[in-house]
């Protein structure tokens, strides 16, 4: 049985599986780089583009939240090459117009792949899909935003409205989007955050007090060890390989620790340097520890428990700037070796070396991502990570602090100016006195609850300022059936995406200009700014005209969306906000701690840097006022006989749920996706080969659904035993709904308990017509009869 997707869009016969790169970048990056930007832009827009990207007057690249060397010391080409993709991928010359979604009707839009409905370019007009229809049609802007507006204020009580954001929208849309919906009367702002880097806020908040990265670009430059846990920088965050190299050039050792041996954990090759490009570039770790997917907390607690042993600690920075020390450190003596080596794969020599990196080192980074935050006992992980920062003393110094690398450009941003559903009360109090009204002080819902909440007939509205909610989301099948209950989904987006087909009663899709793009309002060219993953602010400037003459502004959709639905409520001046984006910015400087002299400090070259206690003076805003060691028991996953661990990653070759080609090149995968990742032993342990083609099924106790994806080709690889990996979000239907981190409830897309039968064994076919029904997902019929071990 073939996958609809690949059946329509590309074949799985060209799937071709190669080895593993030893190398990130090099000369094979630009070259694709530029292949990339020459089809989608062509020749000038390329130049136009690209030699603007990431320099103080250009614009900040839209692909990750990885910071810029200061003004004086960027290069004339500074982005990567998946900068390159994410730019190539909006300011593309392909249009998607009102006659292609009369050509198409959203049924036969959603049999395509995520890949084709991408190449489709950018939409022009804003878009309506009335009860009943089934095409979308070009609707008036005016028009647009009166059915916004009535739909709101017929709604029984603002909680029954979702307002979602992807952490691309500048800081000046976040805010008076966030302004707006509290006005409305709501805290329902979930965001992408929730499935990125919560597990990262919520632990933080807890031991330090802010939930935010301690180190400045200086400090990994400076620093003697690098950690790099969970993370796959040579993808997700090329531009930061050239800063470990800087590092490593001025002494540094890295640390990597990764199920997988990540291409840009072993090797880099500078494209800006001579020895990158026909040289052997520079080794990155100088030890990898190849763990099983989520054994991190035992491998953290068992370096806390050497370095107590080693009396390798900063007493002095424990005495003076901590609390919970004692009890850690009779928690960490206990420890059971049998399950640390046993949680962890690793032996206790491998552990050993590492925690004697740690030791001989007194400036550490700790960086991760993804492979930390999205586990059931995440919060507990990042606790840990800081746990062992705090026992050396390595927060607040130079060289030294924690580094979670943020996903999307500015979703940290959009978390200072208040896209939060769980706002702090003095944000709260500063809005009221700004504005002269009283916010919601009830917390809204995540997105985890917003799903249950549709699901649950308790929320009727959606809107979703970017992103693709369907696809980031986890259980795909479960969100899907949730959002197509209600009366009205919108989407504020660049690109046709799979949530535009996911459709409520009236589905919209408001098409917006993108980072690349001027933006002219009635006072003239305005800027917008965002917000990196150490805390710098800055502006950013988009050098093309617009795609389409009917795309808005993120700002100027927010605002009139927000005048429809609140009249002149409170007296909120949009217009003025929406003419000059200096006005919003005065009120972020009035509100935002930190943001004093917003406009003034923005417009310096490469911006300003926000205030951070621990890092600025090792003062801990915590309820202790002091940074707080926390004490974690090891809890196992329990992995059923014949089941594995999956993670759910990114390839070389996408932006989240944005597909840009077809080649994960790193990892030898091209032409196809659709592959699970096995250790040898693994696939004969359970009676599978090399090249098979399977079907996963979800185990998880939690309810009796059964989760299931399909037509998977296994591919040996170096992975830890018991650890597999698949792509995000081909996956997503695999991850429970309720299957959450403790304390965060980020979703778990990294420790999904799967079990693997021959492709088609327990499945019906796929349905012949795509209906209404089907999303591009998999489909389990009821009739299905369930794989014995889980029944
Ligand atoms: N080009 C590109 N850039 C991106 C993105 C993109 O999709 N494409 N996405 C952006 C976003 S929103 C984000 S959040 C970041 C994501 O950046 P990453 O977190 O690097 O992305 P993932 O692909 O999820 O990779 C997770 C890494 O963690 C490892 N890992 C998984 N589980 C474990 C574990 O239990 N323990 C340890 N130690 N390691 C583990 C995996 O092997 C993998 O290397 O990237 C951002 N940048
Ligand atoms: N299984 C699994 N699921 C995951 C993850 C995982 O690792 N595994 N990772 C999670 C993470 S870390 C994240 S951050 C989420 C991502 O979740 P989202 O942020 O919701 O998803 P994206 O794919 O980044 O959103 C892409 C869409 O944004 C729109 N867009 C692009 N540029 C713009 C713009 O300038 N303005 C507007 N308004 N729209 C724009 C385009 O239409 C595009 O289709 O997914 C999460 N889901
Ligand atoms: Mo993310």
């Amino acid at each position: 049985m073939r996958h609809r997707d690949e059946e329509l869009d590309y074949d799985e016969a060209d799937l071709e599986v190669g080895h593993p790169k030893d190398h990130a970048a090099g000369p094979t990056a630009v070259a694709v780089s530029m292949k990339r930007a020459l089809e989608q832009m062509g020749v000038v827009r390329t130049a136009e583009t690209l030699l603007r990207l990431n320099q103080a007057e250009g614009f900040d690249c839209m692909s990750c939240a990885w910071p810029d060397p200061d003004p004086g010391h960027r290069h004339a080409a500074e982005f990567c090459e998946n900068g390159a993709k994410a730019v190539a991928e909006e300011a593309t010359r392909v249009r998607a117009t009102p006659e292609f979604f009369a050509r198409h009707s959203i049924a036969e839009l959603d049999c395509h792949s995520e890949h084709w409905l991408g190449q489709q370019g950018r939409i022009t007009h804003p878009m309506v899909k009335r009860p009943g229809g089934t095409h979308y049609e070009p609707i008036e802007w005016d028009e647009a935003f009166t059915l916004i507006g009535e739909q709101l204020n017929a709604l029984d009580s603002p909680d029954e409205a979702i307002f979602y954001t992807s952490g691309r929208a500048s800081n000046e849309a976040a805010f008076a989007y966030q302004l707006f919906v509290r006005a409305f009367g709501t805290n329902n702002l979930p965001d992408c955050s929730n499935m990125c880097h919560e597990s990262t806020s919520i632990a933080l908040q807890e031991s330090i007090g802010i939930g935010k990265a301690s180190v400045t670009m200086d400090d990994v430059y400076q620093a003697k060890l690098i950690v790099l846990q969970g993370q796959n920088p040579g993808t997700n965050h090329p531009r930061m390989l050239s800063a470990l190299e800087k590092a490593k050039q001025n002494g540094a050792k890295i640390l990597s620790i990764n199920p997988l041996r990540e291409a840009g954990l072993v090797n880099f090759k500078n494209p800006q340097t001579p020895r990158g490009m026909v040289g052997h570039g520079t080794d990155l770790s100088d030890l990898h520890l190849p763990i099983a997917l989520n054994g991190d907390l035992a491998l953290l607690q068992a370096f806390g428990s050497l370095l107590v042993e080693w009396d390798a600690l900063d007493h002095e920075f424990i005495d003076r700037y901590t609390i919970g020390f004692e009890l850690w450190k009779q928690h960490v003596a206990d420890l059971d070796w049998d399950v640390v080596t046993r949680t962890t794969g690793l032996s206790r020599e491998q552990i050993t070396d590492a925690a004697r990196m740690l030791r001989d080192s007194d400036a550490t980074v700790f960086c991760w991502a993804m492979g930390l935050t999205q586990h059931h006992n995440s919060v507990a992980i990042i606790k840990e990570v800081t746990n062992i920062a705090l026992a050396q003393g390595n927060i607040g110094k130079p060289g030294a602090g924690l580094l979670p690398v943020r996903g999307h450009s500015n979703v940290q941003g959009d978390r200072t100016m208040g896209i939060w559903e769980r706002p702090p009360r003095h944000f709260l109090d500063a809005l009221a006195k700004e504005f002269d009204f009283d916010p919601p002080r009830e917390n809204g819902y995540d997105t985890v609850d917003s799903i249950r909440a549709m699901r649950d007939g308790k929320a009727h509205f959606f809107l979703g300022l970017g992103g693709n909610f369907v696809q980031a989301a986890p259980d795909t099948d479960v969100t899907a059936a949730a959002l197509r209950k209600t009366r009205m989904t919108v989407h504020v987006s660049t690109k046709i995406n799979r949530s535009h087909l996911v459709c409520g009663d009236t589905a919209l899709i408001l098409p917006t200009r993108g980072r690349t793009e001027q933006d002219v309002q009635a006072g003239g060219p305005q800027f917008i700014s965002v917000e990196d993953s150490v805390c710098s602010v800055h502006a950013s400037r988009g050098p093309l005209k617009p795609a389409s003459p009917q795309l808005d502004s993120e700002v100027g959709i927010v605002t009139r969306i927000a005048e429809a639905t609140l009249g002149d409520r409170y007296g909120l001046e949009w217009k003025k906000m929406r003419d000059d984006y200096a006005n919003i910015r005065l009120h972020i400087s009035r509100v935002v701690p930190g943001c004093e002299g917003y406009e003034v400090n923005v417009r310096k070259p490469g911006g300003f840097v926000l205030p951070h206690p621990p890092r600025d003076s090792r003062t801990f805003p915590t309820h202790s006022g002091r940074a707080e060691f926390a004490v974690s028991p090891i809890d196992v996953l329990q992995v059923p006989p014949r089941h594995v661990i999956l993670q759910t990653i990114r390839s070389h070759d996408q932006f989240n749920t944005t597909i840009y080609g077809l080649s994960d090149r790193y990892r030898g995968i091209e032409g196809g996706r659709r592959v699970i990742f096995l250790h040898r032993d693994d696939i004969a342990a359970l009676g599978f080969d090399d090249g098979d083609m399977v079907d996963l099924f979800t185990h998880w106790d939690g309810d009796d659904r059964v989760r299931c994806a399909h037509d998977f080709r296994i591919v040996e690889y170096d992975t830890p035993r018991g650890s597999a990996a698949a792509y995000y979000p081909e996956t997503n239907p695999l991850v429970p709904l309720d299957s959450t981190a403790t304390g965060s409830n980020c979703p778990t897309s990294k420790s999904v308990v799967v079990s693997l039968e021959h492709a088609g064994k327990y499945s019906a076919e796929c349905p012949p017509e795509a209906s209404q029904d089907a999303v591009g997902s998999d489909q389990v019929h009821k009739s299905q009869p369930q794989p014995e071990h889980l029944s």
